[in-house]
């Protein structure tokens, strides 16, 4: 008798139970994870995908999509990964929260353990962001598209949110023009690392790259010239919103800079109207800056920023328009404070608000304006004591188009050479100590382009200096720490190597790590 109802216990289990899943001890100590995570805890045992995995989803568009993402990075595992199942065992699962679990909206917790991974955000932003982490979290392997036949996850809980909410970066295509594709690239390498705002730089002396329907000569003309003729061009308006579009499926908001009233060359080359003597200039393919100013007497001038700002506020889902306003050496104190002063009414007709380079501050500005701090830190100061805030790009730290060293083959040096380590070490909050954190949105990495024209050499100049400042920017300042950054990045040359960056090896990094 005890014999049969041995075997029978036995049948059961074997034939109406899954087989149990082995239990696999691992270790957190080879993640690799940039920005680092606000709370990273190991559990005892990792993920162990089979046979009998399954992924699961919110029902949400955007969240499905991100488990599709995940499928397709391991399609080339021996694992079928069945969608869209009720269960709660051996489970991949994408999930959206109640933000009373988690609270910011580009938070998320990511659980990793013996029985699910699971990743949780109260936004689809929160989701997204916390894939990029889930990304690192992945072998090397398998991001670059190895044949995988036994894959463990490590076991961690992870529970993260951003220290700033504007984490961006700027490229200037005016000064070279980058197409489209070149752009989402870009915009790619962004997301991999958390950076939610693209600035792009539109117009300069030496170029305007943004089609404007009611002013067509500004791309005809204007859109064919740049820094010694190597890289002229425009987008257009369709282009453009291709851009937006791409950015914003990647939860980064696209920021329009429209530079004014200085750095307007390549617009009073295009329209002689726009010039107080009527005449226009030539079109300039040099690197000096400050000679140029629309005319501030003129009712054409107005007529014009009103239809370039109509037509690009149409094209922006973001709040902002970045106006410049940087440099307006030609241009006086008085009439660069009534030029403006007109222009940030235009802008608030259509709905946007001002972001301008820190001089704008002269215009007088409120907390409904951002100025964007880059040189002198008393300029910014006056706007801050208005009420306005800020978005912090001190050249000394954050300008990747300064060289790493002055042997680095491309680059400036005005403010500097930024090493590695300088871009790094220094913290935000430093910079204005007396104002309330809140009135500092965040950080921004601009990438001026008089001496580029390449994707590779966009990345030579911002890989990694980027990946430092989006730590800066995503992390707890707790958690800056140089030592653990330094080992974290020396590591992680290998995903970049995967991802066909294009980084600079810095010798300062040189350590006895072995890869
Ligand atoms: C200063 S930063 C500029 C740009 C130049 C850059 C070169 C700022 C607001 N203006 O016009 O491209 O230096 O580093």
């Amino acid at each position: 008798m005890a014999l049969r109802f041995l075997v029978l216990v036995i049948c059961v289990s074997f034939f109406s139970c899954k087989k149990e899943k082995p239990i696999v001890p691992t270790s957190i100590e080879n993640l690799v994870l940039i920005p680092i995570p606000d709370q990273v805890v190991a559990a005892n045992y990792g993920f162990l995908f089979d046979q009998e995995t399954v992924v699961t989803s919110d029902t949400l568009p955007e969240i499905k999509a991100i488990a599709s993402q995940f499928k397709k990075i391991l399609k080339n595992t021996a694992f079928p990964l069945a969608l869209d199942k009720e269960v709660d065992e051996n489970v991949v699962s994408f999930n959206i929260v109640s933000s009373d679990s988690i609270s910011s909206p580009e938070g998320y917790v990511l659980e990793i353990d013996n029985n699910r991974l699971s990743l949780a955000g109260s936004t689809p932003i929160g989701v997204f962001r916390g894939m990029q982490t889930l990304l690192q979290v992945l072998p090397d392997a398998l991001i670059a598209g190895k044949q995988i036949d036994s894959l463990v996850i490590p076991g961690v809980k992870i529970v993260d949110a951003p220290q700033y909410e504007y984490r961006g970066m700027m490229l200037d295509v005016a000064r070279h023009f980058f197409t489209v594709n070149e752009v989402k690239r870009l915009i790619d390498q962004m997301a991999f690392y958390k950076l939610n705002k693209l600035h792009l730089h539109l117009t300069d002396d030496q170029g305007w790259r943004i089609e404007i329907k009611s002013w067509p000569k500004l791309t005809e003309i204007g859109g064919s010239s740049s820094v010694r003729n190597e890289r002229p061009g425009f987008y257009t308006q369709e282009d453009y919103k291709s851009i937006v579009a791409y950015a914003q499926s990647k939860f980064i908001t696209v920021i329009p800079e429209i530079d004014m009233p200085g750095h307007t060359n390549a617009a009073l080359a295009s329209y002689p109207e726009l010039n107080c003597n009527g005449k226009a200039t030539k079109l300039y393919k040099g690197m000096r800056v400050g000679f140029s100013t629309l005319c501030v007497d003129k009712d054409i001038t107005y007529t014009f920023v009103e239809d370039v700002i109509k037509e690009i506020a149409a094209m922006t889902p973001g709040p902002y328009i970045h106006l410049g306003g940087d440099e307006s050496h030609v241009t006086s104190k008085k009439d660069y404070n009534i030029f403006l002063n007109k222009v940030f009414s235009i802008v608030k007709k259509y709905n946007k608000h001002v972001i301008g380079w820190e001089e704008i501050e002269s215009a007088g500005v409120d907390s409904t304006y951002v100025v964007q701090h880059w040189q002198r830190t008393t300029t910014a100061s006056r706007g801050l004591a208005q009420g306005a805030k800020v978005i912090l790009s001190p050249a000394k730290r954050m300008y990747l188009d300064m060289k790493y060293t002055k042997k680095s083959p491309i680059g400036l040096t005005w403010a500097g050479t930024v090493e590695v380590d300088s871009a790094y070490i220094w913290k935000p909050s430093q910079i204005f100590e007396d104002v309330p954190p809140s009135q500092v949105l965040g950080i921004e990495s601009p990438l001026w382009s008089e001496t580029i024209k390449s994707t590779g050499d966009i990345e030579y100049l911002s890989f990694p200096r980027l990946i430092g400042h989006a730590e800066l920017g995503w992390s707890k300042p707790s958690n800056y720490n140089w030592d653990s950054y330094k080992e974290r990045l020396i590591k992680h040359y290998k995903r970049m190597d995967i991802l066909e960056i294009n980084y600079y090896k810095s010798p300062i990094l040189k350590t006895k790590i072995k890869l």
